[in-house]
């Protein structure tokens, strides 16, 4: 049985919606905010951060990487072999590192700090930063689709629609890029999806 240590109004919605796609029974360990830094915790993620994994001798941090550990144990399609495999990694990667900080600074500024603590300036900067990338995601799915690597949803489409699910749901103006929209649309209306969501939107 995996553990997932996290709540999901956390980056731990990313690894329940990986369990639910993968089909494998997990029990959520509720850690909520301000909790983080107690020694139940920092025995699972040093970093003193949610989530963290449990399964069996294995303990992780980093959501993405446990989204891919889950994927692994469920195989293909959700996580494919060969070529696909990179490009999973590809995406992922890409997802933590060119998307995942814009998007932060972003959501910061627009919609997670108090209104009088928001910097306009560094909001208007950085939905200019995603949106570059975003144009990036649009042309890749225009040239072939429906998902990130071809016809299977896998666990890149999960890890990178779950890092922008927030401006998914607050706001972010995805008219320039349909087909990204499309795509997000699609990934985050999935059965597994909705199950996660059910947990943190109620
Ligand atoms: N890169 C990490 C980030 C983890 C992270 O920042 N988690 C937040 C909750 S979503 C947290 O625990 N924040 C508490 C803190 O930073 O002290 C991951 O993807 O797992």
């Amino acid at each position: 049985m995996l553990k997932i240590h996290g709540i999901a109004r956390s980056r731990a919605f990313r690894c329940i919606w990986a369990a639910e796609e993968a089909g494998l029974p997990y029990e959520i360990v509720p850690v909520g905010f301000g909790a983080e830094h107690k020694p139940e915790v920092l025995k699972v993620n040093p970093n003193g951060k949610i989530p963290a994994l449990q399964d069996g001798a294995l303990t992780l941090f980093e959501s993405l990487a446990i989204n891919l550990h889950i994927a692994d144990k469920a195989g293909a399609p959700l996580m494919p072999v060969g070529n696909d495999a990179s490009r999973v990694l590809q995406w992922t990667l890409w997802a933590a590192t060119e998307i995942e900080p814009v998007h932060q600074q972003w959501a910061y500024n627009t919609y997670i700090l108090a209104a009088e603590k928001r910097d306009a300036a560094a909001a208007r900067a950085n939905a200019e930063a995603l949106g570059q990338r975003l144009a990036v995601l649009e042309k890749h799915l225009a040239a072939g689709g429906p998902y990130l690597t071809g016809k299977h949803f896998t666990i890149a489409d999960c890890n990178l629609a779950a890092v922008l699910y927030g401006s998914w749901m607050n706001g972010f103006d995805y008219a320039p890029y349909p087909k990204a929209k499309a795509w997000l649309d699609a990934c985050l209306d999935r059965p597994a999806a909705l199950k996660a969501r059910k947990l943190r939107e109620g």
